[in-house]
């Protein structure tokens, strides 16, 4: 291996992580404070310390980054230069209030087309839960008619998982949501060589890797990345300009800059376009109603 040489970051905790090199090996890598941080799927250049370990020399600009909000709405970089986010729902656990329109407006934010999947439907719908969470799945079919894809799977049972593939195929792909609705179990079905690579990653990081605590980079059989990430209990949303939380809902898009005033909220404004249009059936009222909510809790 020649030296400096390009490499993709696997796992970072922080000071130290895991890089992929071309060669296909995982190797333990140290960050230096004066590089930055390095986060899981970044472009990195690494060389040889003086102490002989790998250190990271610099990071390349990110295309992108899928982030979450800490307890006080700043920016956390969960990782960085990807090509698709799977928001992965499931009737166990039932997703929480808005959950989905908050993953929504995060991808739109990337620039990139979100793909919702649907795990664990070989499960029946608990009755009797809470109407927020059930409601989601219900509109399911909203989901698919405002353009998004939706992939239904089950990795206990038909349909399987292979409708996955062909969407991960050649990508940098990361899946999210609420802990235990099977993003890892996903993970373990689509990567038949799942054990192998935790091997090398645990051996490179002395670290056990079963529970997911951390963002971790897989390469994908046959071409691309897959990355797994900690479940959260709610997604939150960092603090947002008013037109970024509606350019979260594509189906606002054809009426934005056609109301009276230029920085229409869309709540209280008299003329508002959009609300003529849900007033119209042209935007769906329950979709309406979560923008609602999504801008009271930015405010
Ligand atoms: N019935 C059923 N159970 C599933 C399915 N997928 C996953 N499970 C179960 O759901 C539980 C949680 O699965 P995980 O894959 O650990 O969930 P996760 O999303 O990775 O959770 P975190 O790592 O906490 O974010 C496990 O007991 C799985 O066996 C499915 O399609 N059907
Ligand atoms: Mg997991
Ligand atoms: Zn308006």
């Amino acid at each position: 291996m020649h030296l400096p040489a390009r490499a993709l970051v696997q796992v970072s905790y922080g000071s130290h992580g895991v890089v992929l090199l071309d060669d296909g090996s995982s190797q333990h890598c140290k960050f230096r404070r004066k590089v930055g941080r390095p986060y899981c799927g970044d472009e990195v250049v690494v060389d040889v310390a003086d102490d002989d370990s790998l250190v990271v020399e610099s990071i390349r600009e990110r295309r992108n980054c899928f982030v979450r909000s800490d307890d006080r709405q700043r920016r956390r970089i969960v990782a960085a230069n990807l090509d698709r986010v799977l928001i992965v729902v499931a009737s166990r656990p039932l997703p929480s209030r808005d959950l989905m329109e908050r993953y929504l407006l995060a991808v739109h934010s990337l620039g990139i087309e979100p793909v919702i999947v649907l795990n664990k439907v070989d499960l029946e719908v608990p009755a009797g839960e809470t109407a927020a969470g059930t409601e989601v799945l219900a509109h399911m079919p909203d989901y698919e008619a405002l353009g998004y894809t939706v992939i239904r799977t089950s990795c206990k049972g038909a349909p399987g998982i292979s409708n996955l593939h062909p969407v991960l195929h050649d990508r940098t792909s990361i899946l999210v949501g609420q802990s235990g609705v099977g993003k890892s179990s996903l993970i373990n079905q689509l990567l038949p060589d799942l054990e192998l690579q935790t091997g090398a990653l645990s051996n490179a990081t002395g670290k056990g890797t079963h529970t997911t605590t951390t963002t971790i980079m897989y390469r994908f059989t046959g071409g691309g990345f897959l990355i797994d990430s900690p479940g959260v209990w709610e997604y939150g949303i960092w603090k947002l300009e008013p037109h970024e939380l509606a350019a979260g809902f594509i189906e606002f898009q054809p009426w934005l800059g056609q109301c009276r005033f230029n920085n229409c909220l869309h709540a209280t404004e008299p003329d508002c376009a959009i609300k003529q249009a849900v007033a119209d059936i042209k935007i769906r009222q329950w979709r309406y109603d979560a923008y609602l909510r999504l801008l009271e809790q930015n405010a």
